[in-house]
């Protein structure tokens, strides 16, 4: 096979040669005696050389072109795996077959040999991926700063049904996207004490760089993500080492890369740790003293900084971005304070990705002023600027109960603050920046997330991929508004069989799989009912279970009344510190056990949890998904990235009208969204009443039983007493008014189990919600980004595609 790239043609005898050259003088290593780790990465070190020659002409010609980058600035990036989407991407992937079949291995093995990068939590880790991705097929001119973290988000095991957590170690064995560039390196001071005018840091680290290319599709841009490492500034104590005290030698080394070692893994509340606000410092230093020694090296006027520069901070986690970027211009630049404010706001956005107001950053001033005191200074004179210059309530401010607001201090040092939805995007300007919206009308605005399609329907879901390039052509991988000419083939009898074939290849797939990992027989035939993403309260899963706990009492009491027969699919982390989620995660796996050893049940209902959801295993589930559960409390979700892939993928939604469901229910149409729920202005007007809870479920048979069985222990027989906490919070701590929506779901249910129960209208419906989801491509929402906040242009336009 002959496969073209941008750059060159790259034949499988071609390939097969440089896997092969890869595996002798690269790896040392025999063919006769080659593992699948050693072909993987020999085909690895192939594919990357494939990326070098675009990366190199990007880079020249941005130079060349003098073009404005966009640095997006990031504590988190959730990429997964990367060989098989630079694959795609460059065209390769079926001469890569052929190669792996020639050696005698199976691509798919070689392929599922590479851990994920697991360096994100959850949503927000994720977006910055899948913008990485964009910009790169878009042909924005970017960079992607983070922190190279020795241990990602944390393996999840299931001892008894209760979540364990196990170091990840993806950095164990060589990484072979990553190239070290040991020569870009910046010191990082932290304490010591603030002089006029300057800073003398007590300690110091050194960030050193580690570069990943992310190519664009079909290889015609590629962009670098950079993340740092720590080390440390003295390599180790040789008089100590000398004296023979070895440990106490290393000590330097030791306590440099702690900085960079773990991924903070709580997504649910904001703590005050010391550790925590270096490593965000440690990015967002390390990041602008880059940018500023690069724009230097091209450019001689710093005041031209904001014409050249889009700096976007990705949350708070760099909001200390502000602060910084106004020391290095004054302090070590020597520009005057208020210009280098005016260039540090021109520079900046900010993207705020949720409401909830204990994921909100704080610090305490005694910890800001002790970690940072210069920048703690600097802060306090952006606040006193900001007083005077708006006349501003008393009550509005960035320090305030002796806490610096790292949300007030981002949108202060931003001239562009964006919501991720819709719906988000209102609620950003009615509750947390009510005050400041008012000051500064027209800063906020939205850019509704998106996610890449080259990831999320052409690599996850090749039966999909293939049937659709088949009936409208390539377009739309590079272009996914072009998914809307699929629409007439949901009249179309036959495409709706090869559209379902698809769906059923992708979900005797997963049954397979689940057989093998769980030891669970699951129907492909059955509706696939999936929840896949972290534990929260507000996200609902325990309203999912307490539903299937329903479901399956009344299909016990009556098994003949033509159930559509379901298999609840969940897969998600807790916060190793959230008792509650963990809580709800030994109940779902307490229920799956009793429910899937239930002979009466048997054809009708399974229950799977599978441990260690991440981007890979999302890649397997989404495309075998019939049903997509988007069910958060409405105004709680910012917007949700989740529900998008699915809705590309042909499964339908059952959700609340919260975050990007709203505009993916006004893309697909409103008769092909299961909807239910209270509104989010509902949700505020129902918290008034005290007793929302009793009423609900006092009003509610189903809820009743539900809770009973429950705090019966009839899902915890060797441990009755166990779900007592958890009833009590339905009755009279419900929060996120589970009670109150479990009607509505309840109901809502049962419409899909009727549409299911018809698979010509279930089709017809999938096939428009693909064939609707072109809106949902983040391509679309970075091309928002450049016109709207960045003001950059593709480096691409003109050029010949
Ligand atoms: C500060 C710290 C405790 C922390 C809080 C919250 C760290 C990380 C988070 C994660 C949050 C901000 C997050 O992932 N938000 C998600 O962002 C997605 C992308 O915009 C949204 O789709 C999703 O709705 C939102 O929950």
């Amino acid at each position: 096979m002959n496969m073209t790239t941008n750059m060159r043609p790259v034949s499988s005898a071609a390939l097969k040669q440089a896997v092969e050259q890869h595996l002798t003088y690269t790896l040392g290593k025999d063919a006769g005696h080659a593992s699948v780790y050693d072909w993987r990465m020999a085909l690895s070190f192939a594919i990357r050389d494939c990326i070098v020659e675009p990366w190199f002409r990007a880079t020249r010609s941005t130079y060349e072109g003098q073009r404005k980058r966009v640095y997006y600035l990031s504590m988190e990036f959730l990429i997964g795996r990367t060989l098989e989407d630079a694959m795609i991407n460059l065209g390769l992937l079926e001469a890569a077959r052929d190669v792996a079949n020639e050696v005698g291995f199976d691509l798919r093995e070689i392929i599922e040999d590479e851990p994920d990068a697991a360096l994100g939590n959850g949503g927000l880790g994720r977006l910055a991926a899948c913008f990485l991705e964009s910009m790169s097929t878009i042909g924005c001119p970017a960079f992607g700063y983070g922190i190279r973290y020795e241990h990602g988000l944390f393996r999840q095991r299931f001892e008894g049904g209760q979540q364990v957590e196990t170091p990840e170690d993806w950095l164990t064995l060589p990484h072979p996207w990553e190239f070290a560039r040991p020569e870009s390196a910046y010191e990082i001071g932290f304490k010591g004490e603030a002089v006029d005018g300057g800073w003398r840091p007590a300690e110091s680290v050194v960030a050193s760089a580690y570069d990943m290319p992310v190519i664009g599709w079909q290889g015609r841009w590629a962009n670098t993500l950079r993340l740092w490492g720590a080390k440390p500034t003295t390599l180790f104590d040789l008089e100590r080492f000398n004296s023979g005290d070895y440990a106490a030698a290393a000590e330097p080394e030791a306590l440099a890369r702690t900085l960079s070692r773990v991924l903070y893994p709580d997504d649910t509340t904001y703590q005050g740790k010391e550790l925590r606000l270096k490593q965000e410092f440690f990015l967002t230093s390390a990041a602008l003293q880059d940018i500023l020694r690069r724009f230097r090296t091209e450019y001689d006027d710093l005041a031209k900084l904001p014409t050249k520069v889009a700096i976007q901070m990705n949350d708070t986690h760099p909001a200390i971005a502000g602060p910084e970027l106004i020391r290095l211009l004054t302090d070590v630049h020597g520009m005057e304070w208020s210009q280098a404010q005016e260039i540090a706001r021109a520079t900046l956005g900010y993207t705020n990705h949720t409401l909830l107001p204990e994921a909100l950053e704080r610090w305490s001033t005694w910890l800001m002023g002790n970690v940072l005191p210069r920048h703690m200074q600097i802060i306090e004179r952006i606040d006193d600027d900001h007083r005077r210059a708006t006349k501003r309530p008393a009550h509005v401010g960035i320090v305030r109960n002796n806490e610096v607001q790292m949300g007030e201090l981002a949108f202060i040092m931003s001239h562009k603050v964006n919501g991720v939805s819709a719906l988000h995007s209102d609620l950003v300007k009615k509750t947390v920046f009510h005050d400041l919206n008012e000051i500064h009308p027209g800063r906020i605005i939205n850019q509704t997330n998106g996610v890449t399609p080259r990831r999320w329907l052409k690599l996850a879901n090749p039966p999909l991929a293939t049937l659709i390039s088949d009936k409208i052509g390539e377009g739309w991988i590079g272009d996914l508004e072009q998914i809307k000419t699929l629409e007439p083939f949901a009249k179309d009898a036959d495409f709706r069989r090869d559209f379902r074939a698809a769906k059923r290849t992708n979900k005797v797939a997963l049954s397979n799989w689940v057989g093998e990992t769980m030891g669970v027989k699951i129907d492909p035939d059955a509706m696939f009912d999936v929840q896949i993403k972290r534990i929260h309260e507000y996200k609902r899963q325990h309203l999912n279970i307490f539903e299937t706990i329903a479901l399956w009492h009344n299909m016990r009491e009556n098994p003949n009344a033509g159930w559509a027969p379901r298999v609840k699919i969940f897969g998600g982390k807790s916060a190793p510190g959230y008792a509650v989620a963990k809580e709800i995660i030994h109940l779902i796996n307490d229920v799956a056990s009793v429910i899937n050893s239930d002979p009466v049940t048997k054809d009708l209902l399974k229950v799977v949890y599978p441990p260690n959801y991440n981007v890979s295993m999302a890649e397997r589930v989404i495309p075998a998904t019939d049903l997509s559960e988007q069910i958060s409390t409405a105004g709680k979700e910012a917007s949700g990235t989740g529900n998008m892939k699915f809705t590309m993928n042909g499964a339908l939604t059952i959700g609340t009208l919260d975050g990007a469901n709203v505009e993916i229910r006004e893309q697909v149409g409103p008769e092909n969204f299961f909807l239910f729920g209270l509104t989010a202005d509902e949700v505020v007007k129902h918290r008034r009443n005290v007793r929302h809870a009793r009423d609900a479920i006092e009003a509610s048979q189903n809820m009743q039983s539900v809770l009973q069985m429950i705090v019966e222990g009839r899902f915890s027989p060797s441990d009755p007493d166990r779900y007592h906490g958890l009833v009590d919070r339905a009755w009279n701590h419900d929060h996120y008014l589970v009670a109150a929506d479990f009607d509505s779901y309840y109901d809502a249910q049962r419409k899909v189990d009727a549409l299911y129960l018809d698979p010509d209208a279930w089709e017809e419906q999938a096939v428009l919600n693909t064939a609707r989801s072109g809106f949902f491509s983040s391509d679309r929402t970075i091309r928002g980004y450049m016109a709207d906040i960045w003001e950059t242009e593709s480096a691409l336009v003109g050029e010949e595609s």
